[in-house]
């Protein structure tokens, strides 16, 4: 199925042409606009917006967009915009499609979290398409943030997810290739390294995030990355702005990401600065315990009260979507290092 037909299979029609990037084009880092604003409790809405971790989520912002124009709330809008990615089976790092561990089963993590602090989270499930509603449904029907393994699956089967087979053809195809070496290894930007975090501001500049994924492909059965770790994979914090990651689990992990993100904007960091300043420490701690990062990448975006927007990565590569007003642009992040 072509992705267009597979669009208008969920009522979305085919996804316009991209509108031209006059910041990229001038060789400047998007919305880096140095600016040391105040915590932006009181800043007026920006309108209706979103952003979102690679190229797929330039059909993922768009929906919630068009969600928001027509007055869906910030966390509606995440949650439909990432559900087109995860029941996409030719997406092959998020819900169906998604890439197995390396015994040949596919487990999913995902985390929501809204502008008021509300918190759902979901790791290591399987036969769940929809973790990014599973997430949400631990939020506001479990007294838990958290439900891990078969904890997850059953709490899914209870609420009347439909269970699935989630190993397509492909994905197998590649696990049984991958068998033959066995050999685990991170490959920057490659497939294997594919998740999607999305930020949403709604018209009464309410945010909310959303981060869904299947981590890291061949995984051992049981390791659970940053993805449905607040704070790490995803932060929002309502007065302020929100961030999520992408790339090498552990290292996001390590250094309490998104959080460390939107803490930075808290204090008065742009997007793009916070999102820098993070990608810096991630770096620094690779050169202070001495551990190679040559193939290893992680991506954070982050969007503040204001409508501000950054991106930033270890490496290049790393491109995320904005939508906004009538369209929507794929941004090439600027990196740390140069390859
Ligand atoms: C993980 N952060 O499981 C995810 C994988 C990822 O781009 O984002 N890949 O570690």
């Amino acid at each position: 199925m072509k992705r267009g037909d597979f669009l208008k299979t969920l009522g979305l029609g085919a996804v316009g042409a991209l509108t031209s990037n006059q910041l990229l084009a001038a060789g400047q880092p998007v919305a880096s606009d140095g600016a040391a604003g105040a915590p932006a409790a009181d800043a007026p809405a920006a309108g209706a917006m979103s952003i979102g971790t690679w190229p797929f989520a330039e059909h993922t912002t768009r929906a919630a967009l068009e969600a928001m124009k027509k007055g869906a709330n910030a966390l509606d809008a995440v949650e439909l915009g990432v559900k087109i990615c995860e029941a996409d089976p030719r997406e092959r790092s998020v819900g169906l499609g998604g890439r197995p561990d390396r015994d040949g089963r596919v487990t999913l993590d995902a985390c929501i979290m809204d502008h008021l602090g509300n918190i759902g989270a979901v790791a290591a499930c399987e036969q769940v398409v929809h973790v990014s509603s599973l997430a949400r449904a631990v939020m506001e029907r479990t007294p838990h943030v958290m439900l891990v393994g078969d904890g997850a699956t059953q709490f899914a089967r209870e609420q009347g997810f439909p269970m699935q087979n989630l190993l397509v053809a492909e994905s197998e195809a590649e696990w049984k290739k991958w068998l033959e070496k066995s050999e685990y290894k991170a490959i920057p930007n490659i497939e294997n390294h594919d998740t999607i975090g999305q930020l949403t501001l709604d018209v009464q500049g309410r945010l909310a995030g959303c981060c869904t994924t299947s981590g890291m492909a061949f995984k051992m059965h049981g390791r659970v990355g940053d993805s449905p770790i607040i704070g790490a994979g995803l932060y929002v914090d309502g007065e302020v702005g929100a961030a999520t990651a992408t790339g090498h689990g552990e290292e996001v992990i390590r250094t309490v990401g998104s959080f460390r993100v939107v803490t930075a904007m808290k204090s008065g960091k742009s997007p793009q600065q916070a999102c820098e300043d993070a990608v810096r420490e991630i770096h620094k701690l690779f050169v202070r315990r001495g551990k190679p990062w040559a193939d290893t990448q992680i991506g954070f975006i982050a969007m503040d009260v204001q409508g501000r927007v950054g991106g930033y990565a270890l490496r290049p590569g790393f491109s995320y979507a904005l939508a906004q007003g009538d369209g929507v642009e794929i941004l090439e992040a600027n990196s740390l290092l140069d390859a």
